[in-house]
């Protein structure tokens, strides 16, 4: 069988860890085809619109799609991409690997991402003069929906520990609801789970992010704590993570455009790889994903690294390693 994988490079950094994450799904015994779309600052520029309408319909009637980086267009590439693909949950990974000089060596954790909604509703205005304001939208539905897919993940990955990320003693409405609904869901399921004041979370998570497992998040509250568990694990290089929906997913390295090193060959590509590893589950070849994990494990531990980790290797050296291992 093949699959008909979309392939959206984006900006920056995208352009160079992208072919990096092709050439390793190249080597896994599965048939690919892979149909190119072009989005980002550059296309915006070129054409007038960051993300056209024969990139969505790409992204749309693939299997699965390979997103590289969003840059300043974020707002308009990456956000409608992962609403293109029905995604609702945005899930990702921080795992701290052997060999590296991580800042929490002991460091397992799996943010579950509410996708659609929150400050990211894309609900802003200007009303008047140097007065704006941001719509913060939370509904029962999409708590639900991310509530239910977080115990789910927990449940089916071997996660004891289920924490509901909230600022529910502020925002007394909107996380209101969302506490409320995800700890319901949690007690129907009979679950053990903790709640979290996500700034609390934040200085916990730092000193002991041992305590934890399987964290849900409202949408700003996931993308904020996931950038900060990279930190724990030696950087954005290593967080892959996979945008899930009912029917279509997409699977994005956790990092940005880079701009301060697109260009130079020296990106770290282990986050877009291991998002394609991610990818190779979701289609249902678990065993290839384990084999490309254990391959990007090994090459962390043993290099050649890129130089957010201390080394001097560039992207493709690094990438080509993987694929020997492979
Ligand atoms: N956190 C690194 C970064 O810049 N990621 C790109 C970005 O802003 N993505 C938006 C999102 O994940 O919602």
């Amino acid at each position: 069988m093949t699959h008909e994988i979309a392939v959206i490079p984006g900006d920056g950094i995208g352009q160079e860890v992208t072919p990096a994450a092709i050439d390793v799904l190249e080597a896994a015994p599965v048939d690919f085809e892979f149909v190119h779309g072009d989005a980002g600052d550059a296309v915006l520029e070129e054409t007038g619109e960051a993300l056209p309408q024969e990139t969505r319909d790409i992204a749309a009637d693939a299997d699965a799609t390979l997103f590289g980086a969003a840059g300043e267009t974020a707002a308009d590439v990456i956000l409608p991409l992962r609403s293109v693909v029905g995604s609702f949950a945005n899930v990702r990974p921080a795992h701290a690997y052997p060999g590296l000089d991580a800042v929490q060596p002991q460091t397992d954790l799996v943010f579950i991402r509410e996708n659609t909604e929150g400050v990211y509703a894309g609900i802003e205005s200007e009303i008047t003069d140097g007065v704006t304001t941001c719509t913060r939208v939370i509904t029962e539905e999409a708590s639900r929906d991310i509530a239910e897919f977080g115990f789910d993940y927990a449940n089916q990955n071997g996660y004891d520990d289920v924490t509901i990320a909230h600022k529910a003693n502020v925002m007394r409405t909107t996380d209101g609801l969302f506490l409320d609904v995800a700890e319901s869901v949690g007690d129907e399921r009979s679950a053990d789970y903790d709640t979290a004041l996500m700034d609390a979370l934040a200085m916990h998570l730092i000193k002991h992010p041992e305590e934890y497992g399987v964290v849900i998040c409202p949408n700003l509250a996931g993308d904020m704590l996931s950038d900060l568990a990279a930190g724990l694990v030696g950087g954005l290089g290593l967080l892959p993570s996979a945008n899930v929906g009912p029917d279509n997913a997409l699977f994005e390295p956790v990092h940005g455009s880079a701009p301060d090193i697109a260009g130079q060959g020296v990106a770290n590509p282990s986050a877009m790889i291991l998002s394609a590893a991610m990818m190779l589950d979701h289609l249902g070849y678990g065993e290839e994903g384990d084999r490309v994990r254990a391959a990007v494990e090994d090459v962390l531990d043993s290099g050649p690294r890129t130089p957010d980790l201390g080394g001097d290797a560039g992207t493709e050296a690094v990438t080509d390693a993987i694929v020997d291992r492979l």
